[in-house]
Protein backbone atom coordinates (compact mmCIF):
# COMPACT_ATOMS: atom_id res chain seq x y z
CA UNK A 1 0.00 0.00 0.00
CA UNK A 2 1.42 3.11 -0.87
CA UNK A 3 0.42 6.51 1.13
CA UNK A 4 0.64 9.63 -0.39
CA UNK A 5 3.21 11.01 1.82
CA UNK A 6 5.33 8.18 0.52
CA UNK A 7 5.74 10.18 -3.39
CA UNK A 8 7.48 12.83 -4.64
CA UNK A 9 6.61 14.45 -7.85
CA UNK A 10 10.03 15.54 -9.44
CA UNK A 11 9.25 18.51 -11.67
CA UNK A 12 11.29 20.61 -14.31
CA UNK A 13 10.83 23.18 -17.02
CA UNK A 14 12.39 23.37 -19.89
CA UNK A 15 12.29 27.02 -21.58
CA UNK A 16 11.49 27.13 -25.21
CA UNK A 17 15.24 28.82 -26.61
CA UNK A 18 15.42 31.96 -27.43
CA UNK A 19 15.60 31.66 -31.21
CA UNK A 20 12.64 29.76 -31.12
CA UNK A 21 10.96 32.61 -29.05
CA UNK A 22 11.94 35.27 -31.16
CA UNK A 23 10.42 33.66 -34.64
CA UNK A 24 7.37 32.75 -33.19
CA UNK A 25 7.40 36.66 -32.12
CA UNK A 26 6.74 37.53 -35.35
CA UNK A 27 3.99 35.38 -36.30
CA UNK A 28 0.05 36.65 -36.50
CA UNK A 29 -1.57 33.86 -37.53
CA UNK A 30 0.42 30.24 -37.51
CA UNK A 31 3.23 28.78 -35.69
CA UNK A 32 6.83 29.50 -36.91
CA UNK A 33 9.10 26.25 -38.01
CA UNK A 34 10.84 26.28 -34.97
CA UNK A 35 7.99 26.31 -32.72
CA UNK A 36 6.28 23.64 -34.91
CA UNK A 37 9.63 21.42 -34.66
CA UNK A 38 10.38 22.29 -31.12
CA UNK A 39 6.44 21.16 -30.57
CA UNK A 40 7.88 17.90 -31.92
CA UNK A 41 11.04 17.32 -31.23
CA UNK A 42 10.06 18.98 -27.74
CA UNK A 43 8.05 15.93 -26.88
CA UNK A 44 10.39 13.38 -28.20
CA UNK A 45 12.99 14.61 -25.61
CA UNK A 46 10.58 14.87 -23.07
CA UNK A 47 9.53 11.60 -23.28
CA UNK A 48 13.56 10.34 -23.44
CA UNK A 49 14.15 12.33 -20.23
CA UNK A 50 11.39 11.00 -18.62
CA UNK A 51 12.22 7.29 -19.27
CA UNK A 52 15.66 8.55 -18.67
CA UNK A 53 14.62 9.52 -15.28
CA UNK A 54 13.06 6.68 -14.36
CA UNK A 55 15.35 4.35 -15.21
CA UNK A 56 18.24 5.98 -13.20
CA UNK A 57 15.48 6.00 -9.95
CA UNK A 58 14.80 2.21 -10.58
CA UNK A 59 18.69 1.25 -10.90
CA UNK A 60 19.17 3.09 -7.52
CA UNK A 61 16.33 0.92 -6.00
CA UNK A 62 13.46 3.32 -6.10
CA UNK A 63 10.18 2.79 -7.54
CA UNK A 64 9.56 5.86 -10.12
CA UNK A 65 7.08 6.14 -13.20
CA UNK A 66 6.08 8.98 -15.26
CA UNK A 67 2.14 9.90 -14.98
CA UNK A 68 2.14 10.78 -18.89
CA UNK A 69 3.51 7.46 -19.46
CA UNK A 70 1.54 5.28 -17.37
CA UNK A 71 -1.11 2.87 -18.28
CA UNK A 72 -3.66 5.01 -16.01
CA UNK A 73 -3.10 7.70 -18.24
CA UNK A 74 -6.28 9.17 -20.54
CA UNK A 75 -7.05 12.26 -21.95
CA UNK A 76 -10.79 12.39 -21.69
CA UNK A 77 -13.66 14.79 -22.38
CA UNK A 78 -15.16 16.21 -19.22
CA UNK A 79 -18.60 17.45 -18.97
CA UNK A 80 -17.72 20.11 -16.17
CA UNK A 81 -13.80 21.07 -17.91
CA UNK A 82 -14.13 19.87 -21.46
CA UNK A 83 -10.70 18.40 -22.52
CA UNK A 84 -8.77 17.08 -19.84
CA UNK A 85 -6.64 14.38 -18.54
CA UNK A 86 -5.98 12.31 -15.93
CA UNK A 87 -2.51 14.29 -15.25
CA UNK A 88 -2.07 18.15 -15.44
CA UNK A 89 1.74 18.76 -15.81
CA UNK A 90 0.51 22.62 -14.66
CA UNK A 91 -1.51 21.72 -11.88
CA UNK A 92 1.45 19.11 -10.66
CA UNK A 93 4.41 22.45 -11.52
CA UNK A 94 2.01 24.63 -9.69
CA UNK A 95 1.85 22.75 -6.61
CA UNK A 96 5.31 21.97 -6.94
CA UNK A 97 6.12 25.73 -6.40
CA UNK A 98 7.28 26.70 -10.54
CA UNK A 99 4.35 28.60 -11.54
CA UNK A 100 1.10 29.66 -11.86
CA UNK A 101 -1.76 30.12 -14.04
CA UNK A 102 -2.43 33.20 -16.64
CA UNK A 103 -5.21 34.22 -18.25
CA UNK A 104 -4.41 32.28 -21.07
CA UNK A 105 -4.52 29.26 -18.78
CA UNK A 106 -0.96 28.32 -19.85
CA UNK A 107 1.44 27.90 -16.46
CA UNK A 108 3.99 31.12 -16.01
CA UNK A 109 7.39 30.30 -15.04
CA UNK A 110 10.54 31.95 -13.39
CA UNK A 111 11.70 31.32 -16.86
CA UNK A 112 8.51 32.06 -18.44
CA UNK A 113 5.24 30.38 -20.11
CA UNK A 114 7.34 29.69 -23.36
CA UNK A 115 8.22 26.54 -22.13
CA UNK A 116 7.10 22.65 -22.14
CA UNK A 117 6.97 20.66 -18.56
CA UNK A 118 7.38 17.21 -17.38
CA UNK A 119 7.60 15.26 -14.17
CA UNK A 120 8.25 11.67 -12.85
CA UNK A 121 6.42 10.28 -9.64
CA UNK A 122 9.19 8.54 -7.18
CA UNK A 123 8.44 6.82 -3.91
CA UNK A 124 10.87 8.58 -1.67
CA UNK A 125 10.28 11.10 0.79
CA UNK A 126 11.97 14.31 -0.27
CA UNK A 127 11.34 17.66 1.56
CA UNK A 128 9.48 19.77 -1.12
CA UNK A 129 10.57 22.92 -2.75
CA UNK A 130 9.97 25.95 -1.30
CA UNK A 131 6.15 27.91 -2.99
CA UNK A 132 7.04 31.17 -3.17
CA UNK A 133 3.20 32.40 -3.83
CA UNK A 134 -0.02 31.94 -2.49
CA UNK A 135 -1.99 32.80 -5.41
CA UNK A 136 -2.44 30.70 -8.61
CA UNK A 137 -2.39 33.77 -10.56
CA UNK A 138 0.50 35.65 -8.73
CA UNK A 139 2.48 35.68 -12.35
CA UNK A 140 -0.19 37.20 -14.16
CA UNK A 141 -0.42 41.13 -14.95
CA UNK A 142 -4.04 40.70 -15.94
CA UNK A 143 -4.91 39.24 -12.36
CA UNK A 144 -2.73 41.11 -10.32
CA UNK A 145 -3.05 44.61 -11.58
CA UNK A 146 -6.16 44.71 -14.33
CA UNK A 147 -3.47 44.86 -17.20
CA UNK A 148 -2.42 43.67 -19.90
CA UNK A 149 -4.24 40.70 -21.82
CA UNK A 150 -1.69 40.79 -24.37
CA UNK A 151 -2.22 37.09 -24.69
CA UNK A 152 -5.99 37.21 -25.75
CA UNK A 153 -5.06 40.09 -28.59
CA UNK A 154 -2.22 37.22 -29.90
CA UNK A 155 -4.97 34.35 -29.92
CA UNK A 156 -5.64 33.83 -33.47
CA UNK A 157 -8.63 31.94 -32.84
CA UNK A 158 -10.29 33.95 -30.43
CA UNK A 159 -10.13 31.41 -27.78
CA UNK A 160 -8.42 33.54 -25.32
CA UNK A 161 -10.74 36.67 -23.91
CA UNK A 162 -10.58 38.72 -21.32
CA UNK A 163 -13.68 36.89 -20.01
CA UNK A 164 -11.66 33.28 -20.12
CA UNK A 165 -10.72 30.76 -22.25
CA UNK A 166 -12.50 28.93 -24.51
CA UNK A 167 -10.55 25.38 -24.82
CA UNK A 168 -12.30 24.19 -27.98
CA UNK A 169 -11.96 27.22 -30.00
CA UNK A 170 -7.82 26.37 -29.33
CA UNK A 171 -8.52 22.63 -29.52
CA UNK A 172 -9.87 23.07 -33.44
CA UNK A 173 -6.87 25.64 -34.36
CA UNK A 174 -4.19 23.95 -33.41
CA UNK A 175 -5.71 20.21 -34.40
CA UNK A 176 -7.15 20.98 -37.59
CA UNK A 177 -5.56 24.69 -38.88
CA UNK A 178 -2.05 24.46 -37.99
CA UNK A 179 -1.65 21.19 -38.30
CA UNK A 180 -2.42 21.45 -42.31
CA UNK A 181 -0.69 24.61 -42.28
CA UNK A 182 3.02 23.15 -40.69
CA UNK A 183 2.53 20.02 -43.17
CA UNK A 184 2.16 21.69 -45.95
CA UNK A 185 4.49 24.96 -44.88
CA UNK A 186 7.23 22.92 -43.49
CA UNK A 187 7.09 19.16 -43.44
CA UNK A 188 6.42 18.79 -40.14
CA UNK A 189 3.57 16.35 -38.83
CA UNK A 190 2.84 17.61 -35.64
CA UNK A 191 -0.62 18.38 -34.75
CA UNK A 192 -0.97 20.93 -31.50
CA UNK A 193 1.57 23.78 -32.20
CA UNK A 194 0.84 27.18 -32.18
CA UNK A 195 2.03 29.17 -28.76
CA UNK A 196 0.95 32.46 -29.99
CA UNK A 197 -0.12 33.25 -26.47
CA UNK A 198 3.22 31.98 -25.09
CA UNK A 199 4.83 34.34 -27.40
CA UNK A 200 5.18 38.10 -27.93
CA UNK A 201 3.72 38.48 -24.35
CA UNK A 202 5.10 40.26 -21.36
CA UNK A 203 5.37 36.42 -19.28
CA UNK A 204 6.73 34.88 -22.53
CA UNK A 205 10.33 34.48 -20.35
CA UNK A 206 9.43 35.19 -16.96
CA UNK A 207 9.62 39.18 -16.49
CA UNK A 208 6.12 39.13 -14.74
CA UNK A 209 7.60 37.47 -11.89
CA UNK A 210 8.32 39.89 -9.52
CA UNK A 211 11.25 39.61 -6.20
CA UNK A 212 12.65 36.30 -7.44
CA UNK A 213 16.07 36.06 -9.72
CA UNK A 214 15.58 34.23 -13.32
CA UNK A 215 17.74 30.74 -12.58
CA UNK A 216 20.77 31.67 -15.02
CA UNK A 217 21.21 29.19 -18.26
CA UNK A 218 22.67 26.67 -16.35
CA UNK A 219 21.31 26.52 -13.11
CA UNK A 220 18.36 24.33 -11.68
CA UNK A 221 15.07 25.18 -10.90
CA UNK A 222 13.62 24.51 -7.19
CA UNK A 223 12.35 21.59 -8.69
CA UNK A 224 15.28 20.55 -10.38
CA UNK A 225 17.20 20.50 -7.43
CA UNK A 226 15.09 17.50 -6.47
CA UNK A 227 15.85 15.61 -9.51
CA UNK A 228 19.28 16.30 -9.07
CA UNK A 229 19.59 15.01 -5.29
CA UNK A 230 17.55 12.13 -6.50
CA UNK A 231 19.70 10.96 -9.45
CA UNK A 232 22.93 11.44 -7.67
CA UNK A 233 23.45 7.94 -6.61
CA UNK A 234 23.28 6.97 -10.55
CA UNK A 235 24.50 9.77 -12.01
CA UNK A 236 26.66 12.59 -10.46
CA UNK A 237 28.36 10.11 -8.18
CA UNK A 238 29.81 8.04 -12.21
CA UNK A 239 31.94 9.94 -14.26
CA UNK A 240 30.90 8.15 -17.10
CA UNK A 241 27.17 9.09 -16.95
CA UNK A 242 26.55 12.62 -18.77
CA UNK A 243 24.05 14.97 -16.68
CA UNK A 244 21.94 17.30 -18.87
CA UNK A 245 21.76 20.45 -16.62
CA UNK A 246 19.18 22.45 -18.99
CA UNK A 247 18.43 21.82 -22.61
CA UNK A 248 16.71 24.30 -24.61
CA UNK A 249 17.33 27.66 -22.18
CA UNK A 250 20.49 28.99 -24.27
CA UNK A 251 20.16 32.65 -23.70
CA UNK A 252 22.86 33.43 -21.57
CA UNK A 253 25.01 30.72 -22.88
CA UNK A 254 27.72 30.04 -25.34
CA UNK A 255 30.46 27.16 -25.84
CA UNK A 256 32.73 28.72 -23.52
CA UNK A 257 30.96 29.65 -20.58
CA UNK A 258 29.53 26.16 -20.88
CA UNK A 259 33.31 24.72 -20.48
CA UNK A 260 33.57 26.90 -17.64
CA UNK A 261 31.01 25.70 -15.97
CA UNK A 262 32.48 22.14 -16.59
CA UNK A 263 30.24 21.13 -19.17
CA UNK A 264 32.09 19.37 -21.95
CA UNK A 265 30.30 19.87 -24.96
CA UNK A 266 27.33 22.06 -25.86
C1 LIG B 1 -4.57 18.07 -24.04
C2 LIG B 1 -3.52 19.16 -24.10
C3 LIG B 1 -3.78 20.23 -24.95
C4 LIG B 1 -5.13 20.43 -25.65
C5 LIG B 1 -6.15 20.99 -24.68
C6 LIG B 1 -5.49 21.70 -23.53
C7 LIG B 1 -6.44 22.37 -22.57
N1 LIG B 1 -6.72 21.74 -21.44
O1 LIG B 1 -6.88 23.44 -22.83
C8 LIG B 1 -4.75 21.44 -26.77
C9 LIG B 1 -4.40 20.66 -28.02
C10 LIG B 1 -5.82 22.47 -27.11
C11 LIG B 1 -3.49 22.07 -26.19
C12 LIG B 1 -3.01 23.31 -26.57
C13 LIG B 1 -1.80 23.82 -26.12
N2 LIG B 1 -0.88 23.20 -25.42
CO1 LIG B 1 -1.21 21.54 -24.53
N3 LIG B 1 -1.37 19.98 -23.55
C14 LIG B 1 -2.34 19.08 -23.36
C15 LIG B 1 -1.96 18.02 -22.30
C16 LIG B 1 -1.50 16.76 -23.06
C17 LIG B 1 -3.07 17.69 -21.30
C18 LIG B 1 -3.74 18.96 -20.71
C19 LIG B 1 -4.97 18.65 -19.88
O2 LIG B 1 -6.01 18.35 -20.41
N4 LIG B 1 -4.83 18.70 -18.55
C20 LIG B 1 -5.98 18.65 -17.63
C21 LIG B 1 -6.59 20.07 -17.52
C22 LIG B 1 -7.80 20.04 -16.62
O3 LIG B 1 -5.61 20.94 -16.91
P1 LIG B 1 -4.53 21.83 -17.73
O4 LIG B 1 -4.94 22.01 -19.13
O5 LIG B 1 -3.20 21.24 -17.50
O6 LIG B 1 -4.53 23.26 -17.09
C23 LIG B 1 -5.68 23.91 -16.59
C24 LIG B 1 -5.24 24.95 -15.64
O7 LIG B 1 -4.46 25.90 -16.32
C25 LIG B 1 -6.60 25.43 -15.28
N5 LIG B 1 -6.61 26.64 -14.51
C26 LIG B 1 -6.43 27.89 -14.90
N6 LIG B 1 -6.56 28.70 -13.87
C27 LIG B 1 -6.83 27.93 -12.80
C28 LIG B 1 -7.06 28.25 -11.48
C29 LIG B 1 -7.29 27.21 -10.55
C30 LIG B 1 -7.52 27.52 -9.14
C31 LIG B 1 -7.31 25.88 -10.96
C32 LIG B 1 -7.57 24.77 -10.00
C33 LIG B 1 -7.09 25.58 -12.31
C34 LIG B 1 -6.86 26.62 -13.19
O8 LIG B 1 -7.28 25.53 -16.50
C35 LIG B 1 -6.52 24.80 -17.46
C36 LIG B 1 -7.41 24.18 -18.41
O9 LIG B 1 -8.35 23.32 -17.75
C37 LIG B 1 -0.76 18.73 -21.56
C38 LIG B 1 0.28 17.77 -20.98
C39 LIG B 1 -0.23 17.26 -19.64
N7 LIG B 1 -0.33 15.98 -19.46
O10 LIG B 1 -0.54 18.05 -18.75
C40 LIG B 1 -0.22 19.68 -22.65
C41 LIG B 1 0.29 21.06 -22.20
C42 LIG B 1 -0.71 21.66 -21.25
N8 LIG B 1 0.30 21.87 -23.46
C43 LIG B 1 1.26 22.69 -23.54
C44 LIG B 1 1.42 23.59 -24.64
C45 LIG B 1 2.79 24.21 -24.82
C46 LIG B 1 0.34 23.85 -25.49
C47 LIG B 1 0.23 24.89 -26.61
C48 LIG B 1 1.03 26.18 -26.49
C49 LIG B 1 0.41 24.27 -28.01
C50 LIG B 1 1.82 24.32 -28.57
N9 LIG B 1 2.68 23.44 -28.11
O11 LIG B 1 2.13 25.12 -29.40
C51 LIG B 1 -1.30 25.19 -26.51
C52 LIG B 1 -1.56 26.21 -25.37
C53 LIG B 1 -2.99 26.32 -24.98
C54 LIG B 1 -3.15 27.25 -23.79
N10 LIG B 1 -3.81 28.37 -23.96
O12 LIG B 1 -2.61 26.98 -22.72
C55 LIG B 1 2.19 22.61 -22.33
C56 LIG B 1 1.91 23.77 -21.35
C57 LIG B 1 2.86 24.93 -21.44
C58 LIG B 1 2.38 26.07 -20.56
N11 LIG B 1 3.21 27.10 -20.46
O13 LIG B 1 1.32 26.07 -19.97
C59 LIG B 1 1.79 21.19 -21.74
C60 LIG B 1 1.92 21.06 -20.22
C61 LIG B 1 2.68 20.15 -22.46
C62 LIG B 1 4.07 20.01 -21.85
N12 LIG B 1 4.46 18.80 -21.48
O14 LIG B 1 4.80 20.96 -21.69
N13 LIG B 1 -2.93 21.28 -25.28
S1 LIG C 1 0.13 37.86 -21.61
FE1 LIG C 1 -0.43 39.17 -19.88
S2 LIG C 1 -2.58 38.61 -19.43
FE2 LIG C 1 -1.73 36.96 -20.70
S3 LIG C 1 -0.99 35.45 -19.21
FE3 LIG C 1 0.77 36.80 -19.70
S4 LIG C 1 0.73 38.40 -18.11
FE4 LIG C 1 -1.28 37.36 -18.07
S1 LIG D 1 -2.26 28.03 -28.49
FE1 LIG D 1 -2.90 29.46 -30.13
S2 LIG D 1 -5.11 29.05 -30.41
FE2 LIG D 1 -4.53 28.12 -28.45
S3 LIG D 1 -4.97 29.69 -26.93
FE3 LIG D 1 -2.81 29.96 -27.50
S4 LIG D 1 -2.84 31.47 -29.16
FE4 LIG D 1 -4.95 30.72 -28.93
Amino acid sequence: MVEPSDLTVIFWILPQTSATKKDNRTQKRYPSERWARARKKGEEVQGRLRAYIVNALRVAGIDALAPVDSPFFEQTMSQRYEHASTWSERHAARVAGLGTFGLSDGLITRVGKAMRCGSVTARVQIPPSPRTYDDHHAYCLFFTKGTCGRCADRCPAGSVTREGRSKPKCRDYVLLKTADYVKSRFGVEIYGSCGLCQTGVPCESGDTVEGLSKPKAHHLLPGQRLFLAMSLPETALRKDVPIILCTGYGETMSPEKANDAGIRKL
